[in-house]
Order: structure tokens, then sequence, then C-alpha cells
């Protein structure tokens, strides 16, 4: 068991992802009911309001103060409790977050920023929403400098050793992070605050997009990793196996600091101020991204076989009868991951420079999102929130718990699956993304859209309300396993970090020397970004005032 001091600070960065999660999940139901045309809001209350909470609460809060939950639990579990500095500025990293959080969400529902989770100029929020969201980042900041202090004491103490695997990952993906803010705090700094408080007239929109995405692409990273990080560490401890390749785990994921940034144009290909020439060497990264996804496929396959038929399991794929169904901490992640399979394969599609013709801006994006962030990160997530808080709080995960979880992750793979395939399917007919529903002056060609067995309105509300149901159930298990679950006495009742071991004898010193890493990752965003961006600046078109759409 941690140190209780550091459980504290875990436990409140969990509270305050699952009221985030709650407000975000209810404004998720109102916006399908919206968005189906069988709903019509107060007039106080905007269809492009809602979505703007429902995507800045679930993707950027929700995920991100889950993250750090689990990063302070993990790294307090496998390099030993913090010190005292590294417990101040972890409370300063969650108040100043925190802040930031409470800023942008008060002026989203006060109608002030319904800008939608990208913010894109030129629609204008209020200046402090701007100034809301650079608090998020900074308070993010904070945090992962903590973790990186406790990381380099525990080097100093250790030297010449590999990092625990669950360290070296969460450190691979706090670079990253740190590599990838520097986009977003970029132009939140020098281009939004001074353009919204007044202070400049005009905004250089192609720019500011570009800083975005430099940032929003790894931003999707910073979601996806800590889950893998889950399927690398935890996983095989459930299965009751070794990590099936050290090496191969901590390459899957300096890969990630290498590509996972300088690929952002991959969101703009239809976007006119960007030549060919960029788009394309972009594009061609974004295709070296996918390798550390496939070789983590190929690590997870692995795992299951290896225990399957430790356990007995025999022919091709006897093995797979025998992994731990029951288990609903398995069987959630597992699920988690089925579902990355199309969601990746989405990705590639939307990759491919001529194909995302097709699918940019339609609803069938919305659909991969919902299945990369909203269930292989999110499931993953409410799979360790099952035995992450009463690990943290020492109480039982009980029998009655364990069946409401099945209930709760079936309920959600069923509504995202609903709802995640109209949405491709809706998106492939045409209909587009970030409008509240339209007819196009009940135009047959959108009318029908509308009519085919998974893309209809029916099916749609369905799988909301189904996913909504499902989060109130995970609420439940959260208040009950924070607050009221019977505290765990006998030995058989206390829930366990689940950590598995790593074989590291044969893994190469080299890939923790994380300036090798830095120094690519900068050579590649250089080759990557630095013509383009100056073209934007050198050539800029006349900038655009702010517009308040809604
Ligand atoms: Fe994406 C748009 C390309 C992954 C999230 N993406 C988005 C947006 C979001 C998002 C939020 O190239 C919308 C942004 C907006 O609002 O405009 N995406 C990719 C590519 C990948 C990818 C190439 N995306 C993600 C992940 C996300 C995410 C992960 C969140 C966490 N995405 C794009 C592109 C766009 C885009 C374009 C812009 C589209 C446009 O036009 O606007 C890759 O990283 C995917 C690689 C993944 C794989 C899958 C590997 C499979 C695994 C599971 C193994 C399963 C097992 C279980 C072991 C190759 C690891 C076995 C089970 C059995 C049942 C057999």
């Amino acid at each position: 068991m941690i140190a209780y001091a550091d459980r504290k600070i875990a436990l409140w960065h969990i509270g305050v992802a699952y009221t985030a999660f709650l407000i975000g999940t209810l404004m998720g139901v109102l916006q399908v009911f919206v968005r189906n045309d069988s709903l019509a809001l107060p007039a106080w209350l905007d269809y492009y309001q809602v979505l703007t909470a429902h995507g800045v609460l679930l993707a950027l809060i929700y995920t991100t103060f889950f993250i750090f939950a689990f990063f302070i639990t993990g790294m307090s579990k496998s390099l030993g409790s913090f010190g005292p500095k590294v417990r101040l500025y972890s409370w300063i990293g969650l108040w100043v977050t925190l802040l930031g959080t409470v800023m942008a969400t008060v002026l989203i529902l006060i109608g002030e920023a319904s800008v939608l989770y990208t913010f894109y100029a030129p629609m204008q929020a209020n200046g402090f929403y701007y100034v809301g969201l650079a608090l998020v980042i900074v308070g993010t900041w904070i945090s992962s400098f903590a973790l990186v202090g406790h990381y380099l004491v525990w080097r100093r103490r250790n030297k010449g050793q590999l990092s625990p695997l669950f360290a070296f990952m969460t450190i691979t993906t706090i670079i990253m992070w740190i590599i990838a803010c520097l986009g977003v705090v970029a132009t939140v700094l020098f281009q939004y605050i001074p353009w919204a408080f007044g202070w400049t007239d005009t905004i250089n929109v192609e720019l500011s997009r570009s800083l975005f995405w430099y940032f929003g692409h790894p931003l999707v990273y910073f979601w996806l990793l800590p889950a893998y990080i889950a399927w690398y560490t935890i996983v095989p401890k459930l299965l009751g196996v070794k990590v099936f390749s050290d090496s191969l785990a901590r390459l899957a994921f300096v890969l990630f600091i290498l590509f996972s940034i300088p690929v952002g144009f991959h969101h703009q290909l239809t976007e006119p101020g960007i030549s060919n020439f960029w788009k394309f060497l972009q594009v061609v990264l974004t295709f070296m991204v996918i390798v550390p996804s496939l070789m983590t496929a190929f690590s997870m396959f692995a795992t299951f076989e290896i225990s399957g038929r430790k356990k007995g399991g025999t022919g091709l794929f006897g093995w797979f009868k025998k992994l731990p169904w029951k288990d609903v901490r398995f069987t959630s992640i597992f699920i988690a991951m089925a579902f990355f399979i199309p969601g990746g394969a989405g990705g590639i599609i939307n990759a491919s420079f001529q194909l995302n013709e097709v699918v940019h801006n339609t609803l069938w994006i919305v659909g991969h999102f919902h299945i990369t962030v909203g269930t292989p990160v999110a499931m993953t997530f409410m799979g360790l929130t099952f035995w992450l808080i009463p690990y943290l709080t020492g109480r039982r995960f009980t029998k009655r718990m364990q069946i409401l979880g099945f209930v709760q992750i079936i309920t959600w793979s069923i509504g995202m699956l609903l709802m995640s395939t109209a949405q491709h399917v809706l998106g492939l007919l045409g209909a587009p993304r970030r409008t509240a529903y339209s007819g196009y002056n009940n135009h047959p060609a959108a009318l029908e859209w509308f009519e085919g067995i998974v893309s209809n309105h029916v099916t749609m509300a369905i799988g909301g309300s189904i996913l909504f149901l499902s989060a109130m159930i995970l609420m439940y298990i959260v208040i009950m396993t924070m607050f009221v679950s019977p505290k765990a006495e006998t030995p058989e009742q206390i829930v366990e970090f689940p950590l598995a071991d790593s074989d590291m004898s044969n893994t190469p010193k080299w890939l923790e020397n994380w300036w090798i890493w830095i120094g690519i990752a900068a050579v590649l965003i250089v080759v990557a970004y630095a013509i383009p961006l100056s073209h934007m600046i050198q050539h800029a078109p006349p900038g655009s005032k702010g517009f308040i759409t809604w």
C-alpha cells in the first residue's frame, strides 16, 4: 500500500475527474437528443454550449485528472513514496488545473465560450476562457514536473539501473505531453489572449489552427498512452504472466515521442493554406505513428496466448477460453482493446490523404473519436477505476460491485456500438459534424441519411440513452467504493495494485537515454513544421476579427 499522503492526492484527482464525467455525460445525452431532432433546449441553453461542455469536460478534463491519479499512484507504488516537495508540487498542480477547469467551465455554462473543444478561430470566446485553458496546461506541467522530480531522485539513488516499466512509460508520456503543449501554449498566449482581450484586432487563423493541431494530435496519445500503460503493466498481472517483452514495450513508447507530434497536418488536409508537399510529408509520418500501436497489438495477443496456454489452453485458439473473463478488471480492458481495432482502422482511413476528403468534417470523425477516446481509453479507465479507488480508500470491491461493473461495461459497449456505428454510417452518407441538427430545409437527400437501419434517429437515441444509463451506474460504483463500501479487513478483501513483473535483463540501457529521443523528436518537428509555419507567418493573409456565432 502506498503512503496515505500520496493516496490522498490521487483520490482528489479521481474526485475531480468523476465530477467532470458526471456533468460531461449529462451534456452528452442532451446533445444526442437535440442532434436527433427529438428535443428542443430551453432558450437559455444552446446546442453549441452543450457540445462544448461535453467535449471539454469529458475529452480534456475527465481524462487529464484521471491520468494524473493513475500516474501518481503508479509512481508512488513503483518508485517509492513521494518526498515533501513532490507532494507539495502535486497539490499545487492539482489546484492550478482545477482553477483553470472551473474558469473554463463557468464561462461555457454562462454562454461565453461556445467554441467547441478545438476552439477554432475566428470564433471568439471570452478572454478569460483562454486564460482558464492556459491554467489547465500550466497545472498539468506543475504536476508533470513533480513526477519527473520524483523519478530523478529515484535515478540518482539507483545509478545505472533501468527504471521500472511503469515509471519509464509515465516519463515518456510526460515528455511527449510537454513538447506537445508548446504549440497550444504559443497560440493561446500570443494569439488568442491578446485577440480576445482586444489588444490586437485580428488573428492569423491558419497559424492558430496549425499550432493547435501540433498539440491536438499528441493530445490523443496523451489519452491513449496511460491506457497502454495499463495494457502493458496491469493486464499481464491479471493474467498471471510477466510483461511479454520489456524492450518491445519501451521501444513502442519512445516511438510515440518521435512520431506523435510532427503529424498535426493530417487534421488539416482539406485546408487550402498548407501546400500538398507538407501535408504529404506529415501523412507519411502519421503512418509511422501507427507502428507502435501495431507493436502493442502484437504484444497483447502474445500475452493472452502465453497466459491461456499456461493455464492449459490447447489448439489454435484454445487459450482464448482460458482468459479470466469473470474478472471485470480484465474483461473491461479486453473490450476496450477490441474497440480499438475498428477505432485504429478508422484512424488509418482518416490519415489516408485522399480518403480524408470523404470523411473530413462529417459525423464519421465523431464516430471515430467515440471508438478511440470514448471506448478504448475511457473503458480502460473504467476498468482501472474498479480497483484503483478501493485500493486507495482501503475499501472492498464487493461481489455486488463486480456484477454492477459488468452491467456497466456491457451497457457502455452496446451504447457505443449503436451510436458510433450510426455516426460512421451517417458520416459516409454526408452528414456534417460540428453542427446542430439540420434537415437542410427538409431536402430529400438530407432526410434520407436517417432512413438506414443503424443510421436512424431511434438507434442513435437508444445508443445515447444506454450510454447515459451506463455512466450513471459507473457513478454509483465510484461513490460506493469511494465513501460507502465496507473497509477491507481480511487479506482476501484487500484490493491490490496489480503491477506485473517485467524482465529487464535484455533491455538495452540506451532506451532510457531521453536526450536521444528528445533530440530526434526535435529534428523531426523542425523538418515537418519549420518551413510551413514560417510561410504562414511571413506570407500571412489578412487576419480575422472575432466572431460570436452563437
Ligand atoms: Fe484519430 C481525428 C488519425 C488514433 C482521437 N482522432 C481524431 C479526432 C479525435 C481523435 C478526437 O489522420 C477528432 C479531432 C477533431 O475534433 O477534429 N487517429 C488517427 C490515426 C490513429 C488515430 C492514424 N485518434 C486516435 C486515438 C484517439 C484519436 C488513439 C484518441 C484516443 N484521427 C486521425 C485523423 C483525424 C483524426 C487523420 C482527422 C480527421 C479529420 O479529417 O478531421 C492511429 O493512432 C491509430 C493506430 C491504431 C491501430 C490499432 C491497433 C489496435 C490495438 C488493439 C489490439 C486489440 C487486442 C484485443 C489485442 C493501428 C492496439 C483483441 C481482441 C479481439 C476481439 C480479437
